[in-house]
């Protein structure tokens, strides 16, 4: 059966699936259907997990970060900590587009962008506030720090360092619910096996303002590269960026892993150093065969498109 061209996206958020589906088979690039279709997600707000008015910081602001690769030329463009804009992986194409940089980050990103014609605006709602407001009257719970204990005379930090500094237990995985890592990350194979990857997210509720995740990281959030493959993660992106795990998941494609070996794994070095950690890995190459992994939930659901599909297949892996 013909394989190419191939859509695959984290979560079930069809729509973003559709919109790159439409893009690619309308003839447009493999990176112009990632970019339309994680903007898709993040103008619909996916699960509260991508774009605005989602996962407030500690100081109950929404901060976007996002990354686009080509795998044909390696040129990347990424932004993290992103304020005030909504189009994070429009901005992240546009570092790509129109600059000599990879990575812009921050009120800087934000400058970057309102050049570069983006609207700024605010990324709260009233849900995101009322997030914000219900986890600080909760004592700031849960929000776990390494070694630390908050000021008594203020509610929700300053922080300072522990007197007794233990070295027992893994706190340094901060609120690792399933609902706090959805992330799309998003592979678009061309019918020429031009490979294209992306991702796009609002991070992780409640982290220290300026905290930049996985997502906007090249080969930790994402990698593409027309010798292998691309590959996307999604899950606990302060493990995830340790071990690069896009990029292992790609060279090991090259190598002439299936997608689902290569996606398994990545996940088999960080899993000996983080038993309690979880994300999943979706993978393709360039002939569209694709293969996803996941582990610490008991299942990840993605969404594919193919020449074999009529419309969206949502699919549900097992984790490992
Ligand atoms: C992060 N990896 O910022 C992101 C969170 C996430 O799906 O959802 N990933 O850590």
């Amino acid at each position: 059966a013909k394989q190419l061209p191939l859509v695959i996206n984290t979560w079930p958020v069809p729509s973003a699936t559709a919109e790159a589906w439409s893009q690619i088979s309308r003839g447009s690039s493999a990176v112009e259907a990632v970019v339309k279709g994680c903007s898709k997600c993040e103008e619909l707000q996916c699960r509260g997990s991508v774009g605005y008015g989602g996962k407030p910081d500690e100081h109950g602001e929404t901060t976007l970060d996002a990354m686009i690769m080509n795998g044909a030329t390696m040129e990347v463009g990424s932004v993290g900590d992103l304020r005030r804009i909504k189009n994070a992986i429009g901005v992240a194409h546009a570092v790509m587009m129109y600059s000599k940089h990879t990575l812009i980050v921050g009120e800087s990103a934000k400058e970057f962008a309102k050049g570069m014609g983006f609207v700024e605006e605010d990324l709260s709602t009233n849900k995101s506030f009322n997030d914000w407001r219900a986890w600080e009257r909760n004592n700031c719970q849960p929000n776990f720090r390494k070694n630390v204990v908050p000021d008594p005379t203020l509610h929700c930090g300053p922080y300072r360092p522990a007197e007794n500094v233990s070295s027992s237990g893994n706190h340094d995985i901060m609120d690792t619910g399933p609902d706090n890592h959805d992330t799309i990350g998003m592979v678009v194979v061309d019918s020429k096996g031009n490979v294209a990857s992306g991702t796009s997210t609002n991070g992780l509720n409640h982290k220290i303002p300026g905290r930049v995740g996985d997502s906007p990281i090249v080969g930790a959030g994402s990698y593409a590269s027309n010798a292998g493959g691309g590959a996307a993660a999604t899950g606990n992106g302060d493990i995830m960026m340790r071990f690069l795990p896009s990029f292992h998941a790609v060279m090991e494609m090259e190598k002439g892993a299936s997608p689902r070996e290569a996606a398994t794994l990545a996940f088999s070095r960080m899993t000996k150093f983080y038993p309690d950690f979880s994300g999943a890995i979706i993978a393709a190459n360039t002939k569209g065969e694709y293969g996803v992994a996941c582990y610490g939930y008991e299942s990840h659901t993605f969404c594919v498109q193919s020449p074999a599909d009529s419309k969206v297949e949502m699919v549900t892996v097992l984790c490992l």
